[in-house]
């Protein structure tokens, strides 16, 4: 009798256990592939409701034996290998992978993908990555990260299983120029900060970084015929500390780390106003012929160089033939805005003259949106920030145009009343109001064909550290990659801040200070 009544125990027991057993498997292998929180959002994904595993034996294989791709399979390497503790090795060959591993391959019969387009599908045995061109593997190689649990961004070993849904991801971008900006003239920031905003741009697929190298208060990249700009003129910054500047081989070192992520740096020299480091370094530059004193405030629209003395383009042309040297990309950013002490008709003839310069270099010319007053040449681009009347002159004259308003796209506004950092001349721009924009109807008349794409400026006159970009850039970074990437008609924002929340782990786990916006609830947070 008491033995019937314990057998009966037991067989419930056992029934719970295997039940509780088969509830803990399912939740630990996520089947659904269209229900993950990827940023951006991609073009197509079609689940198939079962999981793929890594395992100690997980290997990336490249089918080429290229130095580029080995560099994409490496850097897959280096992000699985630590948390997950698992020998990861990489592998070029044309063997058949064992369970467990990663195929990158470049396909040129891929070529509807275009240049940063992927297609990851994931088997139960093998996760296949495809592209027409490497940029397009790098570009999936982030969203394997997304796919895999949060904690495969931290810094140390973690606990699996790590497992991903499987299915099919078909994805390209909807704008070819998706970047953010780094002011490094009000508040220097050195080259560690500015690879870790690299990283940061490359896990949301951005492919341009453009940086403020030259302001009033401080010039920051090394010029070797000039050699005053920096060692004077980037010696303070933004409430008198010490500055810096970059030696052209720091900044080429920066170039290079940002091209191995496949991002384009653009580097700006702002001109002809925006210039007081430069006046305070030469005085020759100044139409009075004396040098300025270095400033550390916060005002703008007060200095200009002397656009009617060919000293002043003699200097640009050396400047631009330098920096040329030091970039791959095909942009130089010659600034422009708020030359208020510019003369119109001087201004006009700086900008005509300045672009022919960029031109003989080699180069193509982006410039805040004021460069429309003047004659644009073939293969500018205008930076729309605030007037529109300016992006409409600009089309009227077959520019294209990068999308930049500071009321819906500047970083460096704050979020809210009570945010401790940053500015609010344009508003303030919580994380919702940064997303719910669409680049190709904010201007009447600038249409998606008109648009180079979009850009999010960081300016620095409140920013100090590393912490403080972080606290700015995120929440809302990701919200600029997703609308540069994904089409308009797939951008929602209450489908979106459910994606975002699920992104605050991820944050955590790569040691991110995020703004916790009140209009996301993010999961993981006690
Ligand atoms: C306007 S945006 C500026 C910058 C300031 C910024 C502060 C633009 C082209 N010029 O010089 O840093 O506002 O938000």
């Amino acid at each position: 009798m008491l033995c019937k009544k314990l057998t009966q125990i037991l067989s419930v027991l056992t029934a719970v256990l295997m039940l509780s057993i088969l509830i803990s498997c399912t939740k630990e292998a996520p089947s659904d592939l269209s229900g993950e929180s990827i940023i951006p959002m991609p073009v197509s994904v079609i689940s198939t409701g079962k999981y793929f595993k890594l395992t100690p034996g997980t290997d990336i294989y490249i089918r080429e034996d290229s130095e580029e791709l080995k560099l994409i399979g490496q850097y897959l390497v280096d992000k699985l290998k630590l948390p997950t503790g698992y020998d990861v090795d990489l592998k070029v060959t044309h063997t058949k992978p064992h369970s467990g591993c990663f195929v990158l391959t470049t396909d040129p019969s891929k070529s509807s993908l275009g240049e940063e387009g992927y297609e990851i599908t994931i088997e139960k045995r093998i996760t296949w990555l495809t592209a027409a061109k490497p940029a397009g593997l790098f570009r999936g190689i982030q969203t394997i990260r997304q796919l895999l649990p949060a904690k495969i961004e931290a810094g140390e070993l973690q606990e699996g299983p790590w497992v991903i849904p499987t299915g099919t991801i078909t994805d390209y971008p909807g704008y070819s120029y998706r970047g953010a900006m780094l002011d490094v003239s009000r508040h220097f920031f050195g080259g560690d900060d500015v690879k870790r905003f690299t990283d940061m741009l490359a896990y949301y697929k951005m492919n341009m970084l453009h940086l403020h190298l030259s302001d009033d208060q401080g010039w920051r990249i090394e010029i070797e015929t000039w050699p005053n700009l920096t060692t004077h003129g980037g010696s303070t910054q933004v409430g008198g500390g010490k500055g810096g500047f970059y030696s052209q081989e720091q900044y080429s070192d920066i170039v290079k780390y940002a091209k191995e992520r496949y991002i384009t740096v653009v580097p700006e020299i702002d001109m002809p106003g925006h210039t007081n480091a430069a006046l305070a370094s030469y005085a020759e530059l100044n139409c009075d012929g004396k040098a300025r004193e270095l400033y550390t405030g916060t005002n703008v629209g007060f200095s200009t160089l002397c656009t009617t003395s060919e000293v002043t383009y003699k200097f640009i042309d050396d400047v631009i033939r330098e920096l040329a040297a030091l970039t791959p990309g095909q942009y130089i950013h010659i600034g422009g805005d708020e030359s208020h002490v510019t003369k119109e008709e001087d201004y006009i003839q700086f900008i005509n003259r300045v672009q022919d310069i960029v031109a003989k270099h080699g180069k193509q010319v982006i410039g805040w949106d004021e460069i429309a007053l003047a004659t644009l040449k073939p293969g500018a681009i205008a930076q729309c920030w605030s007037n529109v009347k300016n992006a409409n002159l600009a089309v009227a004259q077959g520019a294209k145009i990068l999308m930049s308003p500071a009321k819906k796209a500047y970083l460096d506004m704050q979020y809210d009343k009570s945010t401790r950092l940053g500015l609010h001349w344009a508003g303030y721009i919580e994380v919702d109001t940064g997303y719910i924009w669409d680049p190709a109807t904010f201007v009447p008349g600038v249409g998606k064909n008109n648009i180079a794409g979009i850009e999010a400026p960081l300016w620095s006159e409140t920013i100090t550290n590393m912490d403080e970009i972080e606290y700015m850039v995120f929440p809302r970074l990701p919200g600029y990659a997703e609308i540069g990437w994904t089409p308009a008609a797939s951008r929602n924002w209450e489908e979106y801040k459910m994606r975002l929340g699920k992104h605050g782990e991820r944050f955590k786990a790569m040691g991110i200070d995020f703004y916790p916006s009140t209009r996301v609830s993010w999961t993981g947070q006690e």
